[in-house]
């Protein structure tokens, strides 16, 4: 049986190293310019262009027909989705899967809507490639799956909310004041997959030690981590320190955001994935 993974580019991973893995891209649109979420993308001009823009811009998710376009003759298919709370990748998904099943009657098709997005994704994605590695009945791969994702998290720190609040994804009441003197939100994907503040932090170390106290009360104990950050290299390694000497951790896996988690979290923005 020949597998395929396919994540839409908000997980920020374009390659998976030995599996048959693909990213299809969601958009960028800033006045008329187009900024395809690939590996071609140039990401400092995408953000220099947003910086001297005042106008308004915003995203669009893959079709049907480029997810199906992806599936590209795999016997089983895993899609990893952002939120289908905040964006339509996850319906897009379902319907080409379905196209696809009814096409080919002995292909399969699972859809996982990951309530999440970045690295929470990534932390799927690579679950989903190790039991392929070992196990051989698909079911088991979904249902193991399924459970996976009942023990991993996003937690983030975002130094603005702008573009997610100008875009109508979250309340615009909670946009205000964050970014003014330096406050920063700390917050999680809600289980309903949507953005749940925890706190405000004046900062980024402050917003470091908070994350650090949330994820502890979450029950962390010596889970896998998977930090992305927006343009802030340094503060995705001081984020990591403080994982190892507050956590105990060494082995989180430091990502850069691509365009669409980079457009929504916003430069200086840390998310961090992980399991509890
Ligand atoms: O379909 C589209 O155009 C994409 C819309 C995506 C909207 C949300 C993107 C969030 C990106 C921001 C911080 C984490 C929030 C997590 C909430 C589940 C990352």
């Amino acid at each position: 049986m020949n597998y395929k993974i396919v994540s839409d580019s908000s997980s920020n991973l374009l390659k998976l190293e030995g599996i048959n893995y693909e990213s299809i891209p969601l958009h960028i649109i800033v006045s008329d310019k187009d900024f395809v979420d690939n590996e071609t993308l140039d990401l400092n001009e995408m953000q220099n262009t947003l910086s001297s823009y005042n106008g308004k811009s915003s995203t669009s998710c893959p079709n049907s027909q480029e997810w199906m376009d992806a599936f590209d003759n795999a016997d089983v298919v895993f899609c990893v989705t952002i939120t289908s709370n905040l964006s339509g990748s996850c319906t897009a998904a379902k319907v080409a899967a379905s196209m696809y099943e009814s096409e080919y009657p002995d292909r399969k098709v699972y859809v996982f809507d990951s309530l999440s997005t970045g690295p929470e994704m990534v932390l799927i994605i690579n679950k989903i490639a190790e039991l392929i590695e070992s196990e051989t009945n698909p079911d088991i791969i979904y249902k193991k799956i399924c459970e996976y994702q009942k023990k991993t998290h996003l937690y983030f720190e975002l130094p603005s909310l702008n573009n997610l609040a100008k875009n109508g994804r979250i309340n615009s009441i909670l946009a205000k004041g964050i970014g003014i003197l330096g406050i920063h939100i700390v917050g999680k994907a809600s289980d309903e997959g949507t953005l749940k503040p925890m706190d405000k932090c004046r900062g980024d170390k402050r917003a470091f030690y908070c994350l650090i106290s949330h994820m502890k009360k979450c029950g962390y104990t010596n889970g896998r981590v998977i930090i992305s950050h927006t343009n802030n290299p340094s503060g995705a390694g001081e984020m990591n320190e403080l994982i190892k000497k507050e956590l105990g951790y060494t082995d989180t896996l430091i990502m850069e955001n691509r365009a669409l988690c980079g457009y929504y979290a916003e430069p200086g923005s840390i998310l961090i994935g992980f399991e509890a």
